[in-house]
């Protein structure tokens, strides 16, 4: 039998029945809302849904801006069993127009941001907020109107931990975005695990994320691990930027930031960056892609913040790889999770000794079930509660990890293997630079590192390759720099690699 759990009961109403409904779930702009107000908008959107014909097991696709509204939809959808999926609100309409087919959401949630480019995408039957109802096209229903005139109470639907209750998008950077498809049993094990025994996240937290919400690392990290321990976080619909960030760390004191590399650069890069005050901050998260141990060494001298440098993925739910608070150890993913195990193995899946360099093979209790509607991906990347990343990593004898990209980034370059990183984390230690990427150009047929670069102040190219050339062994040096004011990321946040290797 397996265990009832019903996410809106574990992580939100819990406080509002055990007398804790008083305090703050989120603090949104001027507003802070309790717990109680977050569940009854939570039970009234959840009776929304129901009465637009959403029943267990059916997808609800959230296109809405970060806020109060976007959680309580999140947890309205869960309450009644829905399984929730969540886009980019700064999508294009040919975007839209792919998670629509390929979720077929029975209800879709829109913004006055995101309206306009699912309209283009051919979206019907839309729940609208943010827009006023006599600008509403015919189908389309009033979001707000119908949760406002809905029921304050909600029965939970019994939900067990093996029910599919999550779908999580990959990045899409190698192909059209694919779902992965979670049991509610990955959130819950991954609080426990993750936020509780890694950050040791605690009832006085408040916790602020550069990424948006619909990138589960954020949503999570804000809006889900905090409720568990009684804590709160901080929702913005803004884009994220240094100067926001700084703003909000100003603002509201938050203890826990939650970050990604292209923004810890940027916040280094600041030219303010040493009038501020992130004394607030206990740690801050780093995820989402490779931190250069260069940036981190940058960090550490201009804030001193500890920084929690880990590795999640959509298919193994969050993070699972993970460096402690306070003891990270710079150029490493840390250890295991507690709960998961890892082991880089060879292409055929036999293990691998310390040191050399494979893809990773995670076990662990949050892996995804399967990628939907893609089961030859899914054979070849889900075994049960076994994963096989197509990153590359190493495992040092002290058993601590380290990423090497992407086994599609790696350069071949005089017939030897190069990886973009540590070419990268080399042209970062050149005092110019702020931001950089690698990736190969094919001159005359045979590959050659070229480096994007951002800098500070205006450098000479042959002064960066002669960097490269003095600390890295001789052919890795970049054979070619073009600058740029900053470098193309996805939604994520993520590098953007396709973009660069496709320029001429
Ligand atoms: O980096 C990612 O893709 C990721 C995905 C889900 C949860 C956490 C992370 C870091």
């Amino acid at each position: 039998m397996s265990e009832p759990f019903n996410l809106a009961t574990y992580f939100l109403d819990r406080h509002v029945t055990e007398g804790r409904g008083d305090r703050t779930a989120l603090y949104v702009g001027e507003r802070e809302v309790s717990y109680a107000s977050l569940a009854a908008l939570a039970n009234r959107v959840g009776n929304v849904l129901l009465d637009a014909g959403v029943r267990k097991g059916h997808r609800v696709l959230l296109a809405l801006s970060d806020g109060d509204e976007f959680v309580a939809a999140w947890y309205g959808a869960q309450k009644i069993g829905a399984v929730t999926a969540e886009v980019y609100p700064f999508l294009q309409p040919k975007d839209y127009a792919y998670y629509l087919g390929y979720t077929e959401a029975v209800a879709v949630l829109a913004d006055a941001v995101t309206l306009p480019a699912l309209r283009a995408a051919g979206a019907t039957g839309l729940l609208v907020t943010g827009v006023p109802e006599a600008e509403l096209l015919p189908g389309e229903r009033p979001f707000r109107t119908l949760v406002d005139a809905a029921p304050e109470t909600l029965e939970a639907t019994p939900t067990t931990v093996d029910d599919i209750g999550i779908w999580k998008f990959t990045t899409g950077s190698t192909g059209a975005p694919k779902a992965c498809v979670h049991p509610l049993r990955s959130p819950k094990e991954s609080f426990e695990r993750y936020a509780v025994q890694v950050l040791g996240l605690r009832e006085d937290d408040r916790i602020v994320a550069v990424p948006k919400l619909f990138f589960g690392y954020a949503r999570d990290l804000v809006a889900l691990f905090p409720f568990g321990v009684g804590a709160a976080g901080i929702a913005f619909p803004e884009r994220s930027t240094a100067d926001l960030m700084f703003g909000l760390i100003a603002r509201y004191r938050p203890t826990v930031l939650v970050n990604v590399p292209t923004m810890m650069s940027a916040m280094v890069a600041h030219p303010a960056a040493a009038e501020q005050d992130l004394s607030c901050l206990r740690m801050t998260t780093s995820a989402g892609e490779a931190l250069p141990p260069e940036l981190h060494r940058k960090w550490d001298a201009a804030f001193g913040i500890p920084v929690v440098d880990g590795i999640g993925s959509s298919e193994a739910y969050h993070i699972y790889l993970s460096n402690r608070p306070g003891a990270a150890r710079v150029g490493t993913l840390g250890t295991p999770v507690p709960g998961y195990t890892a082991e880089v193995v060879d292409e055929l899946g036999n293990p691998l000794p310390d040191g050399e360099i494979g893809p990773l093979r995670v076990t662990g209790p949050t892996i995804a079930l399967e990628y939907h509607g893609d089961a030859e991906k899914s054979a070849r990347t889900f075994d049960g509660d076994t994963l096989t990343s197509s990153d590359l990593f190493s495992r040092a004898p002290d058993g601590y990890f380290r990423h090497h990209g992407r086994a599609d980034a790696l350069l071949k370059v005089g017939g030897v293997f190069v990886a973009p990183g540590e070419i990268e984390d080399c042209l970062l230690g050149h005092p110019a630079v702020t931001d950089c990427a690698v990736v190969g150009h094919e001159i005359d047929g045979l590959v050659v590192p070229r480096a994007y670069v951002v800098v500070r102040a205006p450098v000479p190219a042959e002064e960066l390759k002669d960097h490269a050339k003095a600390h890295l062994a001789k052919h890795k040096y970049p054979r070619e720099v073009v600058f740029m004011t900053e470098l193309p990321r996805t939604a994520n946040g993520k590098l953007d690699r396709r973009a660069l290797a496709a320029r001429p």
